[in-house]
């Protein structure tokens, strides 16, 4: 069985990108031994409100469980309840240099060299390879923006591994099929993003079937009448992109079954197939968010088993770096 780790931050709320691109991917391939984490750890590195950030975290965790995330398989927990990641970190970040952390292209185009971003901006890849190598991670399932922090983790453990003894393993990151990006319905050259204000231009999980509705019908096409994806029609082939994600057929067949169509029906089938498509998910959500108990009941216990493997690699760690055990 190959062991999973990834996470996702309670920045901003989540939104179908998120859901396409990560969350379903997540369920689908689900397993015992696959670890899934709210990391609000990492969402402290940018200014925030801490009751904001509690709230966040407890509705990203429900969102995964409407999601299909099943915590009797998989391992769902939120990364501060487990306190060997900040211990971790510490360790890894006597490992780790200046020279390759400061060449992650997130932390520049984040931090753009402005002293008043904090360390924990810079010192943000350190936290997630502590994140990945406590559970012996073999994939990491990211987004193509991760790459760069996944191979860091790998160069961190193998320089570890080199100075210390074997102790992590080597992970390696894993990307979903083409297409899995979801961009802004706004501005399709840029992708649909949590931190962003681009209210019209990102479908949160949140909104409802009308809010949704009139987001797609909303969105900007393209010059000209043709339904069809290419590079010189960023809109309708991100609308293409969607309707592929929702009902599962490729963008080909979609293609071809609307070759004629006018843009405005064009957008109401995508409109109606997300709609769909989200109906359960957010039922699903109503629910959990009723019952706050329950999620913090899960929660605990994903911490509580989460917490076996990382107590252990930490006691293993803690021995051949020479502090106390
Ligand atoms: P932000 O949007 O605030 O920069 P993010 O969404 O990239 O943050 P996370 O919330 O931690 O960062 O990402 C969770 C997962 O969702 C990641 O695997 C990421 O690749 C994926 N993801 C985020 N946005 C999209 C998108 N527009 N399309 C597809 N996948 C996405
Ligand atoms: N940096 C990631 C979130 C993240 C993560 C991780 C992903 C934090 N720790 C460990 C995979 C494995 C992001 O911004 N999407």
């Amino acid at each position: 069985m190959t062991k999973v780790f990834s996470g996702v931050k309670p920045t901003g709320r989540p939104h179908i990108g998120n859901y396409f691109g990560a969350f379903t991917r997540w369920a689908s391939e689900q397993d015992t031994g696959h670890l899934y984490c709210v990391v609000d750890l990492h969402a402290m590195t940018v200014p925030y409100d801490p009751e904001e950030l509690r709230t966040r975290t407890h509705e990203l965790a429900a969102w995964l469980l409407a999601t299909g995330i099943d915590p009797d398989r998989a391992t769902l927990f939120v990364q501060s309840h487990v306190r060997e990641h900040a211990e971790a970190t510490w360790i890894l970040d006597c490992v780790a240099t200046m020279g390759e952390l400061g060449r992650m292209t997130q932390f520049k185009d984040k931090g753009g060299g402005r002293d008043s971003v904090s360390v924990g901006l810079f010192n943000y890849p350190v936290l997630m390879a502590a994140d990945i190598l406590l559970y012996h991670a073999e994939e990491v399932p990211v987004g193509a923006d991760q790459r760069q922090h996944v191979e860091l983790s790998r160069d961190i453990a193998q320089r570890f591994n080199h100075r210390f003894g074997e102790t992590f393993t080597l992970p390696k990151a894993t990307f979903p099929p083409a297409g899995a990006r979801i961009m802004d319905l706004q501005h399709p050259d840029r992708k649909m993003s949590k931190s962003d204000e681009s209210p019209q231009g990102t479908i949160d999980l949140a909104d409802d079937a009308d809010v949704t509705r009139k987001k797609i019908m909303r969105a900007v096409t393209d010059s000209g009448t043709e339904v069809r994806s290419g590079e010189d029609k960023p809109g309708v082939t991100n609308l293409l992109e969607l309707l592929s994600a929702a009902t599962g057929r490729t963008v080909a067949e979609l293609e071809a079954e609307l070759a004629g169509a006018r843009y405005g029906d064009f957008k109401k089938q995508v409109a109606e197939a997300v709609i769909e498509r989200l109906r359960p998910v957010r039922e699903r959500y109503a629910e959990l968010a009723a019952d706050p108990h329950a999620v913090a009941d899960t929660l605990a216990k994903g911490a509580e088993r989460a917490r076996q493997t990382a107590a252990a690699t930490m006691a293993d760690v803690r021995a051949r770096v020479g502090i106390s055990a």
